[in-house]
């Protein structure tokens, strides 16, 4: 069976490089390198476009079939209606979301669009996964066109109550197209609960709690924690002590003896950056014997800068830090270091290691993956310490972290404190637990999880059976631990969506 992957952007290979970015990008390539396949998508570029105008390029047994927008395309589909009211809304951000009838008509349109493309290229026993909420809709489409092949679609942000779905126009209309697919994945069970609630209120569909049935159709819908390339990116840590990178062996000299607290986050508002800047200034408000004794890495590469909320975000971090910084540092000493660019994983990796805690406080998130590349990042004999969000998708695998509200910066302000002076055997035994489980659910299990799921091989499982990895001891660990994968390359962002 042929795999065809849909997403909003498809990155081409280039042909003298093995892997331009880890993790998701890198396990889809695989999945469509073993069976053979099609990923089907925006090239990212901008011009005319005829109706079903689409470039294909072959690299192996991949084709990669790509279509631009134009301008008008960009603007309502990706800017507007993706990224100004589907992104807040399914991240509770209710305040933030600007509804245009334009824009929801631009992404109607483009789902349309690439719904034409895309039929003329598939073959009757092919499997289809479709990713994320910009192409909601694309199935839908797909068997107006007499699609009957099995598609599954993935969403990897949060799935709000159905409340707050039901405050956007149109929104019966928009998701009873989710009864299109086989099989819709979400991140976690309460994500899957969420969207079965909502297909039930809002558009009138049956449950039995693992099907819905709505318009003839028969839909699973389950969750399916997101991974990462454990093995790579512990590899990629431990040799980073090794041979240091330039920015690590920068940050030894900086830095000196002091301790480091990091956080890794696309510059964006669901990230939780601004209050958590304020909760680190109110943890060495708290406690001033450790000013001068630590520092916080925020790396935050832009993102979505045509969007104003951005922009705006982009204003508010730099004057909190600067104002953190010129309260409370000494001619010495910077508490707060906001970094706005990419860095290879490579040194990612380096600084993940070297930080006593990773802060990864979202205000909400589908998963968070940098909380479980923290973790694969650490020195097993001397482990640091996961702050995590309890609105982060991870916070439902992750509970040996230290789980806190981000919304209560005092709560955080003290986490990072507990965290700071955590003793070695309680390090270890949080971090051996956590090892476990990321590595019991990296992202190749991920990966076959969902595509045996869609192949329709096994009986399909309750909503949640998905999310409980697992607990394994130190024994596992290490088994886990030295399994040999292909290590990550260093890579730009990961992911395919955003
Ligand atoms: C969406 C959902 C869900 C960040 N800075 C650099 C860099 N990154 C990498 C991280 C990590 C990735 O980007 C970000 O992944 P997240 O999961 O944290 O967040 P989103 O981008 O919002 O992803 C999220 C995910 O989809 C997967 O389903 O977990 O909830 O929102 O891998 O390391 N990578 C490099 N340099 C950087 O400066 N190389």
């Amino acid at each position: 069976m042929r795999l065809v992957v849909v997403s909003n952007r498809v990155t081409i290979p280039d042909r003298h490089e093995k892997a331009m970015a880890g993790g998701l990008a890198v396990a889809l390539r695989e999945a469509l390198e073993q069976r053979g396949g099609l990923w089907f998508g925006w090239s990212g570029a901008i011009g005319e476009v005829s109706p079903t105008q689409v470039r294909q390029v072959e690299r192996g047994n991949v084709t990669y079939a790509v279509t631009d927008l134009s301008e008008a395309e960009r603007q309502s589909y990706y800017l507007g209606f993706s990224n100004r009211a589907l992104w807040p809304l399914m991240h509770y951000r209710l305040g933030l979301t600007e509804f245009q009838r334009g824009d929801y008509m631009g992404y109607l349109g483009v789902n349309r669009r690439f719904a034409r493309a895309l039929a003329g290229l598939i073959r009757p026993d092919d499997l289809i996964w479709i990713h994320d909420y910009h192409l909601i809709p694309l199935a839908a489409e797909l068997r107006r066109r007499g699609i009957s092949n099995r598609i599954g679609y993935f969403h990897h942000i949060p799935w709000p109550a159905a409340e707050v779905v039901g405050a956007l126009p149109f929104s019966a209309t928009l998701i009873r197209t989710m009864a299109a697919h086989d099989l819709v994945g979400m991140q976690t069970e309460i994500d899957a609960r969420n969207l079965v609630d909502g297909l039930i209120s809002l558009c009138g569909a049956r449950s039995d709690g693992r099907h819905v049935r709505l318009g003839g159709r028969r839909t699973a819908v389950q969750s399916f924690p997101i991974g990462i390339d454990v093995e790579g990116f512990r590899r990629l840590a431990a040799a980073s002590v090794r041979k240091a990178t330039t920015p690590l062996r920068a940050t030894r000299v900086s830095l000196g003896e002091r301790k480091l607290v990091i956080s890794v986050d696309r510059l964006d508002y669901s990230k939780g950056i601004v209050p958590r800047l304020e909760a680190f200034g109110q943890f060495l408000r708290n406690h001033p014997e450790e000013r001068g004794r630590v520092s916080l890495l925020q790396v935050a590469p832009p993102s979505r800068s045509d969007v104003p909320e951005y922009a705006e975000l982009d204003r508010q971090s730099d004057e909190v830090a600067g104002r953190l910084n010129a309260q409370l540092g000494e001619f010495d000493w910077t508490p707060i270091r906001v970094v706005k660019k990419a860095y290879s994983r490579k040194a990612l990796a380096g600084f993940y290691r070297r930080a006593q805690v990773g802060l990864v406080t979202p205000m909400r998130d589908g998963m968070n993956l940098v909380a479980k590349e923290y973790i694969a990042a650490q020195d097993p004999a001397d482990p640091g310490v996961l702050v995590l969000s309890r609105f982060a998708g991870a916070a439902q695998q992750l509970g040996e972290a230290l789980i806190v509200n981000p919304f209560d910066s005092q709560e955080v302000a003290e986490a990072i404190r507990t965290a700071l002076a955590m003793p070695k055997t309680e390090r270890i035994r949080r971090f051996e637990q956590l090892y476990a489980i990321i590595s019991a659910t990296d992202i190749g299990w991920w990966t076959r999880r969902y595509l045996a799921a869609l192949a329709g091989e096994g009986a399909t499982l309750p909503t949640g059976e998905a999310t409980s990895a697992p607990r394994a001891g130190p024994r596992r660990i290490a088994a886990a631990t030295r399994r040999k994968r292909d290590a990550a390359e260093p890579s730009s962002l990961t992911m395919i969506q955003s």
